[in-house]
């Protein structure tokens, strides 16, 4: 059963027989999918088929064509799991309120499940979909180990208010969820899943492969990704995650992303590992608390992408320095090609444009540069964003606004003492990297974009 502290009604309707539908988007596999599985348990129940229903939009957040294969990919292995369990995987292009309340009228369906997203426009979706509906609409937390909805009922101010708040509900949530069976009651139209498959690989053919970090896209390679980092990297994750020259994050970042493996998943294999107690307690620290803080920030911060976003004391001490001289001003196209004066941060931005994903650490002092080189606050935000959302296979993520804000404006961070364009905002600099790690190798390593 999945626990019904996961299901939030969006929507109520009457109750009517007819198919059940999940509308996938956020949480985009078949395995450990608390969405599908809440769906398949109502099907059951009632005796009726169930569809998995996609809704493909022409645009997204900037999204690169090469974002879009890496999706399009994983859900092309998504359909083929699923159409084993005799459920098919719809595919709808176009915005999800004009092409799904007609689908689900001419199907006859009679409840509808969806994705927990913080994204705003991910919540307009839903609203403007439930708005047209005339069946019930039950939103499932699957993305989360702890829903978001459940962790707190407000904007968390930083990791140590929330981290205990996790701590007392991860052990009702992290479990074991049941597999997805084959689904006994077949969906009416067998055409639908096969022309829908066809029409995905065909979407696929037609767009560019994105350079990965982590392996090919899908919920298999997510699979091997994450048994290679627990067995080679999770035992050095707590000493070296943040020397650049060292790759031992995850990589999982772009398969959590889209959804293509479950943190409940990578936290359950986690926890069981044979790993010290440190190297556990630092991954989950990140995969858990710090992902599920930066949900909370986008859900309940409706500026998380915006400075009037940012905690009081932030905004109040960059508008007090927003007079104050930068060392150097570029413009974006200079940071966009890394032709500045500081030779990590354009290796930095160099390793993203070139594997699609930077290194955590330098994430933070990539973000902190852009502050201090930028005419005003709200415009190295919106550089910031815009960087990281069209080169990042994981941007456009509740983890980029929360990276991006914390470095820029503070959000879930402290004061510290205060200096010219940062003010009182945390400060990095290339000294302080090139005492952590050899920032020479690390730049002599990832080679011009030119080269690639
Ligand atoms: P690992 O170190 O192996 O961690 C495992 C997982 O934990 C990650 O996949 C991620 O889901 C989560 N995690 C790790 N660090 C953080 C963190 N600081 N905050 C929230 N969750 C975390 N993460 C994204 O997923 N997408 C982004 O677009 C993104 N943009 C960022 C921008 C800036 C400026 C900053 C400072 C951070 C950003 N992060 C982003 C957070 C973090 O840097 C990445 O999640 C991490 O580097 C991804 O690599 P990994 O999967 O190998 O991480
Ligand atoms: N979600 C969808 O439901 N349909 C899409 O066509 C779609 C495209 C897309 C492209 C890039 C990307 O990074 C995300 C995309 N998503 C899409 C949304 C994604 O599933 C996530 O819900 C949010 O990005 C993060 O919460």
């Amino acid at each position: 059963m999945i626990d019904a502290e996961r299901i939030e009604v969006i929507r109520k309707g009457p109750r009517r027989e007819g198919p059940v539908v999940y509308w996938m988007s956020r949480d985009q596999r078949a395995e450990d999918n608390g969405a599908l599985l809440a769906a398949q348990e109502m099907a059951l129940a009632r005796r009726e088929p169930l569809a998995v229903l996609f809704c493909l939009v022409p645009a997204f957040k900037g999204a690169s064509p090469g974002a879009f294969s890496f999706m399009v990919e994983g859900l092309i292995e998504t359909a083929r799991d699923l159409a084993r369990r005799h459920i098919p995987l719809v595919l709808l292009k176009g915005e999800p309120h004009r092409v799904i309340p007609p689908w689900l009228n001419a199907k006859g369906a009679s409840i509808l499940f969806c994705d927990f997203d913080p994204l705003r426009e991910k919540r307009l979706w839903q609203s403007e979909v439930a708005r047209r509906l005339a069946i019930p609409l039950f939103e499932v937390d699957g993305h989360n180990v702890v829903p978001c909805r459940r962790a707190s009922p407000k904007g968390e101010y930083a990791a140590y208010t929330f981290r205990p708040k996790i701590r007392t509900l991860c052990p009702r949530f992290l479990k074991e969820l049941p597999p997805l069976e084959e689904h006994p009651f077949l969906w009416p139209d067998g055409t639908d899943g096969p022309l829908s498959l066809a029409l995905l690989e065909e979407t696929g053919r037609g767009l560019p492969e994105a350079p990965s970090p982590s392996g090919p896209p899908g919920a298999a390679a997510a699979r091997k990704r994450l048994s290679a980092f627990l067995s080679e990297s999770l035992p050095l994750y707590d000493a070296k995650r943040n020397d650049p020259n060292e790759n031992v994050q995850s990589g999982l970042s772009p398969y959590l992303h889209f959804g293509q493996i479950s943190a409940q998943r990578v936290a359950f294999e986690v926890t069981r590992s044979a790993v010290s107690d440190e190297a556990k307690e630092a991954f989950l620290e990140e995969l858990v608390v710090r992902r599920e803080l930066a949900d909370n920030f986008c859900f309940h911060n409706g500026a998380y992408d915006r400075f009037e976003g940012f905690p009081d004391w932030a905004r109040k001490t960059l508008d007090d320095h927003r007079g104050d001289e930068r060392p150097f001003l570029y413009d974006l196209p200079a940071l966009e090609e890394a032709r500045t004066a500081d030779p990590l941060w354009n290796a930095a931005q160099r390793q993203m444009i070139l594997t699609g994903k930077m290194q955590g650490w330098l994430r933070m002092y990539w973000a902190k540069k852009i502050l201090e080189w930028s005419p005003s606050p709200e415009e190295a935000l919106e550089r910031a964003l815009m960087l990281n959302d069209r080169y990042s296979l994981d941007g456009r993520d509740p983890n980029g606004y929360a990276g991006v804000a914390w470095s820029i404006g503070g959000v879930h961070d402290r004061a510290w003492p205060e200096r010219p364009v940062f003010g009182k905002v945390r400060y990095m600099n290339l000294a302080g990297a090139r005492r952590k790690f050899d920032v020479d190798r690390f730049c002599r390593l990832i080679p011009s974009l030119e080269e690639k």
